[in-house]
């Protein structure tokens, strides 16, 4: 195990494939999650960062939305990734340098390693433990590969080490993660993309397609609850980032297609007047108030190709599933 920078403390490691790995804890960005969430408390609508869905409970709760029935868009993705791993292999070759922003854990880019067969894996990924492990495991399972994993919040910009090995790259944003970007925030982390591919380089990315509204509204609020759960498990990470009081079973989850905006938005909705402490202030609901919580905009193939051009981005293929109802899309930088 190699460290580019001098971690805060020493990382265990079992020994099977450590000269493989290397390790970089990149340094916390200063914005305080306290005040954003004042912030958006006080705003008018009121608003949460999804950001702020994912405390442990709340990454589990993800885990078991993507093996929903109504939840097609992993399903989906995953279908294209090995309906047409021959075909990705062949349009973008082996030996790249294969960098995956909020890689989590590496699920997804295993479907396409052996057909890759990157020079390097740099996966970055915001939670340490999820990425070490995650890194750990593939360099054990796959004896050729190896990984620079990079301990980093990639929505405040890519600052790769300079100790990357040479080559082209090609940069993975699986699982419509882009639908949870403003436009234009969207566009500025898609010109972000495009730096880092550099000469040569090339994007390889999920987009979740506009469809019928049935099935969009369906996928965001399905029959077991979770959710739900998911979306109010937002105010139990509140509570303990900020100190506050939601009292969780005084909302409900509520998640609708907005044609205009091409999105679905997800809210919660105040049962009744309340007031909810926040530390040492206090926010006032109406009941029926909502706090939104989350867009997911939905793309046609076409539209996300033209954000993509103003990057800098070359549409070159797209794979569809066989529903036509996501689309994985090959960009060149
Ligand atoms: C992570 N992201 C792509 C999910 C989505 O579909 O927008 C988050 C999610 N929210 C509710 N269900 C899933």
């Amino acid at each position: 195990m190699a460290y580019m920078n001098a971690p805060a403390a020493p990382i265990p490691l079992d020994g099977e494939g450590e000269s493989r790995l290397s390790f970089v804890r990149q340094p916390r960005s200063s914005v305080n999650a306290v005040s954003e969430i004042l912030a958006g408390l006080a705003s008018q609508p009121k608003s949460l960062s999804p950001k702020f869905f994912y405390d442990s409970l709340g990454a589990s709760l993800f885990d078991r939305i993507t093996v929903l029935p109504e939840y097609y868009l992993t399903r989906s993705e995953r279908d294209i990734f090995k309906r047409y791993e021959s075909h990705i292999a062949a349009a973008l070759g082996t030996g790249r340098i294969l960098i995956e922003p909020g890689s989590g854990s590496s699920e997804k880019v295993e479907l396409l390693l052996n057909a890759l067969r990157p020079g390097a894996y740099v996966p970055l990924e915001i939670t340490e433990s999820h990425v070490l492990e995650a890194s750990r495991n593939l360099v054990k399972r796959y004896p050729w590969l190896t990984v620079h994993a990079i301990c980093a919040d990639y929505t405040g910009g890519m600052d790769l080490p300079a100790s990357l090995p040479p080559g082209q790259r090609l940069l993975f944003f699986p699982g419509s993660t882009i639908g949870n970007f403003e436009p234009a925030d969207a566009s500025r982390f898609l010109r972000e993309m495009h730096r880092v591919c550099g000469d040569g380089g090339s994007l390889l990315i999920g987009v979740d397609l506009r469809k019928d509204e049935a099935v969009l509204n369906a996928a965001y609020n399905d029959s077991e609850g979770i959710t739900a759960r998911f979306n109010r498990n937002i105010l139990t990470h509140v509570n303990r980032l900020a100190d506050a009081d939601f009292d969780i079973e005084q909302f409900q989850h509520m998640a609708f297609f907005n044609p205009i905006e091409s999105r679905i938005e997800m809210h919660l909705e105040s049962l009744k007047d309340q007031c909810v402490r926040v530390g040492a202030r206090e926010v006032q609901l109406e009941a029926g108030e909502r706090i939104h919580t989350e867009n997911s905009y939905k793309y046609t193939v076409e539209g996300f190709q033209d954000v993509a051009r103003l990057a800098g981005f070359t549409p070159r293929e797209t794979w569809y599933d066989e529903a036509g109802w996501f689309s994985v899309q090959l960009l060149d930088a």
